[in-house]
Parts: structure tokens; sequence; C-alpha cells
């Protein structure tokens, strides 16, 4: 910004919107794709998944909003918002239906560069993420995911191959969705597969330990293909508050943050935190790292930190820290607003993040998921008057422009689902994220037509003026 009181967000931000496949594309088994784990889900990765597919059972993901074949229409609604930019993952099992196969699939493939040939089109640069929940079901099957060795060898070869295939239309790479996720949905985030009666941490951090090194490795081979291009890490990294000003609140958030920090630790400064080795000691963790390892994780840090944000929790002494499934599980915030599903709207949260991370890491920031889910209502007339999506946005983006007066380096900001996808905790569709809205309801039903929201056209204007508006 050019001085204090200039409101227009740095020359070159990054504008757009986050989508994931799983979430978005439906054609689960179309031209070659293989299934892959959110195929077998039927009510968000917080609960357990079906070992194979049903006959008959409804799975959101099946369809989803059929962008496969919708994706043109989608793409010319958010060049009509004016992005610069458009994130979504691709799906490894379009690339490789098992995730084990020799070869790739070309019609998996070819989809790929249509879909960033028409975004290209409209100006936006793709932002890719290469596994966003979305693991073979094999790999899964055969190896039980990434507590399996062999995965950082077929994760290697999905890399080099989409690398070489898009090395002159995708300059902005993120490896592993919410990584740190591993601790709360290690079937989403890890497609790991549980022994009975094991010690659950033992898996979580050897998978953990197999992405890191897949993880450096991947960075090795994207700054080898795509000299220009930057490749991060993506973290869930929404705000952790104490739930007093007990000294065992504060030190008790501070450990539960510092969970989700280990991975991008690891990630950006390239070696294991000295903290690690006492809670592996005490849990009982012993991950077996092979010569080398460590000498590719230091080498290959990631370029920058992608993180989503929704909201702040906050967490009392006693509260379970480690192991657990299913979800951070705060306790109420009497100071913050909350979503229909419980989520605590903390638009300083996000300024106070920029500024942790930034301190933390003097690495370049991506803001790649913000958003709000609401059970949007369409009017008679057809209208959907989402004020309360816009002033989420207008909030958050407020605290966005005060963080980069901070002096934090942030290179962008993609909503989360600027067209309403299937949730991923919950596999509703009630659960709408979208400035554009599809008719489909939480069974399945519906035109899956489109209709924008009054948000659209208020995004728009932030893109237009470069967030001067705000
Ligand atoms: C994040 C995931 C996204 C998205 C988002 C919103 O954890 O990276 O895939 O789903 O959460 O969550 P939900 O869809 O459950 O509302």
């Amino acid at each position: 910004m050019a001085n204090s009181n200039d409101k227009r967000f740095p020359e070159g931000f990054l504008w757009g919107g986050a989508i994931a496949a799983n979430q978005a594309e439906g054609a689960w088994n179309e031209d070659g794709k293989g299934p892959d784990i959110s195929n077998v889900v039927t009510h968000g990765f917080t609960k357990p998944a079906d070992e194979d597919i049903i006959e008959g059972k409804y799975y959101p993901s099946h369809e989803a909003i059929d962008f496969y074949h919708r994706y043109k229409e989608d793409i010319a609604l958010f060049g009509e918002m004016g992005f610069n930019c458009f994130r979504t993952s691709i799906a490894w099992s379009r690339i490789f239906p098992n995730g084990d196969d020799a070869e790739p699939n070309e019609k998996g493939l070819q989809f790929y560069d249509d879909l960033f040939d028409e975004m290209l089109k409209y100006g936006m640069k793709p932002v890719v993420t290469i596994s966003h929940y979305e693991t073979p079901l094999h790999l899964f099957k055969k190896y039980g995911g990434w507590r399996n060795r062999k995965l950082i060898e077929f994760f290697t070869r999905y890399c080099e191959t989409i690398f070489k295939r898009y090395k002159d239309k995708v300059k902005y790479w993120m490896t592993f969705n919410e990584i740190n996720n591993m601790h709360t949905i290690p079937y989403a985030a890890g497609a790991i597969k549980f022994e009975e009666g094991e010690n659950i941490l033992q898996p979580i951090y050897q998978a953990s330990h197999h992405m890191f090194v897949a993880s450096s490795l991947a960075v090795k081979l994207c700054h080898q293909i795509i000299p220009d291009a930057k490749i991060g890490c993506m973290l869930s990294l929404s705000a952790v508050y104490p739930n007093t000003c007990h000294p065992d609140d504060v030190f008790g958030a501070y450990e539960l943050r510092r969970r989700s920090l280990f991975y991008s630790d690891v990630h950006l400064r390239g070696y294991y935190p000295s903290y690690i080795k006492r809670i592996w000691e005490e849990r009982d963790v012993h991950v077996h790292m092979e010569q080398g390892d460590e000498e590719i994780i230091r080498l290959y840090p990631a370029d920058y930190l992608g993180f989503s944000y929704y909201r702040s929790t906050t967490y009392k002494a006693g509260m379970p820290i480690l192991g657990h499934t299913g979800g951070i599980v705060g306790l109420e915030n009497p100071y913050l607003k909350s979503t229909a599903w419980g989520w605590q709207i903390d638009p300083k949260g996000l300024r106070y993040v920029c500024n942790e991370l930034y301190d933390r890491y003097q690495k370049p920031l991506f803001i790649v998921e913000n958003g709000l889910g609401a059970d949007d209502k369409v009017e008679e007339d057809g209208s959907i008057i989402d004020d309360y999506r816009i002033d989420y946005l207008n909030s958050h983006l407020r605290e966005v422009r005060e963080a980069i007066k901070d002096g934090v380096d942030i290179i962008g900001y993609t909503w989360w689902g600027p067209i309403d996808i299937v949730s991923a905790g919950t596999a509703e569709m009630k659960k709408r994220y979208g400035f554009i809205y599809v008719d489909k309801d939480n069974e399945g039903n519906g035109t899956l037509k489109r209709a924008k929201k009054k948000s659209f056209y208020w995004y728009k204007k932030i893109i237009e003026t470069n967030g001067e508006i705000l």
C-alpha cells in the first residue's frame, strides 16, 4: 500500500475462490477415474466411511455439483466477478486411478488441461492443491494409506507427471490440504487405515513423516521442472485462544496450537522441532526414518504457507489435545457470534493468525480458505439476500488489510466455496458458502441450476477496486 490511508490492497494481490475436486467435480468414475476415499463418504469426513461403495447408496461426492461437465459456465461466472486466480485440486485418481499405476490416465490429464486453459482464458492463475482429501481408495485398501512408505513413491510419480504436464499453465502449487488434520480427521488427511487397539498416534506421526518427505520431494521436483513456480504447504489454522487467563488454560492452548504448527514448522523450517521429542516419548511414538529423509526435509522446505481460516476456538485445561478425531471442539467464546454450524465468527482472529504465522516463519502467506457456511433462503422472486455473507467477507478482508499494514506478506485471498459445493465436514449441500447458489439439496435432489446471490455483485466490486471499497 502506498501510504497508511490508502485502502487498496497491494498491486498484484491475488483475488479469487477455492474449491476441491471431490466437493465439486462429481463424475466420480468417469473417463477412467478410479474411486478415491471421498467417494465412500456419506456424512462427511468426521464420520466413518464405507470400505467399498455400496450399490444404490447416495454418496454426495459422486455427482457433487457436476463441475466436471459445467466448469466452463462456472469459470465464466468467476470471471464475471473478476477473479485473477482460482484454487482447485487435481483428483489424484483421475490421473492414477489406483494410485500405484505405472502409467497415467490420459483422459484425466486432458480434463485438467482444458480446465486450466479455461481459467487462463479469463485471466485466472490456477492455484493447485495436489492432494485434497482425495487419496485413491486403492492406496487406502491395499497399503493402509500414508502409514505405508510406498506412498512416497506413488505421490512422487503423480507430482512429476502433473508438473511436467502443466508446467506452462500452473505456477502456484500446494502439496497436502490441511495436513495438520492428521490429528482430527486422519482418514481424510492421510487415508490412514488403523489396526484394532493400536496407539493411533504411532501411525499418525509415521504417516506424517512419509508426507513430509513426499512434500519435500515435490518441492525439489517442482523447482526443477517449473523454476518460476511457487509450491507451498497447507494447514487448517483457525485461531486457538485460552478459555480463561488461568496459566493452565494459556499453556494448554499454546500446546494445542503447537500440535498444528508442528506441521508448518517441519514444512517451512526444514527440521523436526525439539518439542516433538517429549510428545513422542510421552505418547510412546517411535517414528522410523530412513537414511537421508531428514536431509531431504532440510534441503527442500516449502516456499509459502497456505492456510484455511474460518473461526476461533477456545481451549480449557484438561480438554484432549492429541489423538482425538472429529475436529477441535472448543468452548463457547462469549464475545463472538456463531454460525448455524457452531463456528464462532472472529475477523480479528484472522489478523492475529496472519501476524502469528508471519512472525514465526517470515515466509509469504496465502489465505486459501476463508468463508461462511449458511443455509441460504431463496426468495419468491429467486433472489438470495445473503447480507450475512457480505458482512463476514467485509469484516475478514478488513482484518487482512490490517495484517498487511502490520507488515505481513500475504500473496492473496481465495474465498472458500465461491459456488455452493458439498461440505467436507458434513457432506451437506445446505451448508452453502457460495456467491453462486446451486439448486441441489442434502438428499441430492435439484436441477443443479446456478444463480447469483447478492454477495456475487459485492465481491465483484471488492475485486474491481482492489479492496478500496471495503
Ligand atoms: C476445510 C477443507 C475444505 C472445506 C472447509 C469447510 O477443512 O479444507 O475442504 O470443506 O473445511 O468445511 P466444511 O465444508 O465442513 O464446512
